[in-house]
């Protein structure tokens, strides 16, 4: 583990682990209820990625945004969304955050700072410029970070946002979660570079590689990056090397990854390895790791309780909030 380059209260490293124990059991109920068919089409699980997004949001305020992937409830939770309202989104329930209509690859919260999960590989790249520079034609000192795997580096659309954030130096923050795979592709079949950090100096601007089972190390360089981007110095590339645990999705019944690979990511489990962190240099009781992993446990059985209470959506509703309503260019209706 790193030390924190920066002053941390133990307040503080406890929130960060009580947000990945929050990620952590999210995604293993979420597993279950796709089990019991309460969620339609697919989870794609978080599982073992958590420092990362934990890490990089704990590096915002409250004003900053975030895009995220199909792989996104773990930027969700950290970003500090509702859990209750996220579970009654992927359960297709009225009082999830889109009304049930968006499910799963599709969280938006507005509110939150969270500019939407996007079931297109690499899709929200280009959101995250057009945000970061609209951030900027309203004179907001706010950033967007950018999720996105190593699989949708590849794509087309990727590069095209970092050289266009590079050009306007919007403040993006573009965090590459290289889990080594895409479904079935290792990244060393798709990808003609080692490390996707390296691509950067191709846009003109610092690519960083952070061990992203690391959540201080994450939270570090992602400081580091925010605090440019907000200056105005432009966008950073960090490349977080990670692994999921899980497979590829819910629905996935096959895994073609290596079981000795497998194992040898589970000893490096992000929480793990935070929580001894704790309990050794950063001098917190064990007993006191067990309740946080518990009350973890606890915000999410309440979020399935609430989700699986509220109401599906009435039929001849589906149709409401998918077209624009006809005053939407009126001036001032989108303040
Ligand atoms: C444009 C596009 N192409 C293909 C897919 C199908 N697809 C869904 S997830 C995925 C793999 C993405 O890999 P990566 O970017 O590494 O993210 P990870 O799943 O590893 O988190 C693919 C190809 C898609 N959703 N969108
Ligand atoms: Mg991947």
């Amino acid at each position: 583990m790193a030390s924190p380059t920066t002053t941390t209260s133990v307040q503080q490293l406890e929130h960060l682990l009580l947000r990945m124990w929050q990620i952590r059991w999210f995604e293993l109920r979420a597993m279950e209820l796709f089990e019991e068919k309460l969620i339609r089409g697919s989870v794609h699980p978080y599982i073992g990625m958590e420092a990362i997004a934990v890490g990089a949001c704990a590096a915002l305020r409250e004003d900053d945004y975030i895009t995220s992937t199909h792989r996104g409830h773990g930027h969700c939770v950290a970003k500090g969304l509702e859990l209750k309202l996220m579970m009654a989104e992927i359960i297709g329930r009225e009082d999830g955050y889109c009304r049930g209509r968006g499910g799963s690859m599709h969280i938006t919260a507005m509110d939150r700072g969270m500019l939407g999960a996007d079931a297109i590989v690499a899709g929200s790249s280009a959101i995250a410029v057009g945000a970061g520079h609209g951030l900027r034609l309203q004179g907001r000192d706010s950033v967007v970070v950018c999720f996105f795997g190593d699989g949708a580096s590849n794509q087309g659309i990727l590069h095209e946002a970092c050289n266009l954030a590079a050009v306007l130096a919007a403040p993006v923050v573009y965090v590459c979660e290289n889990n080594e795979w895409a479904i079935s592709t290792p990244v060393t079949a798709s990808t003609s570079v080692s490390n996707i950090a390296d691509r950067a100096a191709g846009y003109g601007f610092p690519g960083v590689i952070v061990d992203g089972n690391d959540v201080l190390a994450m939270r570090d360089v992602a400081a580091e990056a925010v605090a440019r981007a907000r200056a105005g110095e432009g966008p950073t590339l960090i490349e977080a090397k990670s692994y999921r645990i899980t497979p590829h999705s819910a629905a996935t019944k096959t895994d073609l990854r290596p079981p000795e690979e497998l194992d040898a990511w589970r000893a490096r489990d992000p929480i793990l390895r935070f929580s001894r962190y704790l309990t050794g240099e950063a001098g917190v009781e064990p007993a006191r790791l067990e309740e946080i992993e518990e009350q973890a446990r606890r915000d999410v059985e309440e979020a399935v309780e609430f989700a699986k209470a509220s109401p599906r959506p009435e039929p001849e509703a589906a149709l409401e909030d998918v077209y624009a309503p006809a005053d939407w260019l009126t001036p001032g209706r989108l303040a």
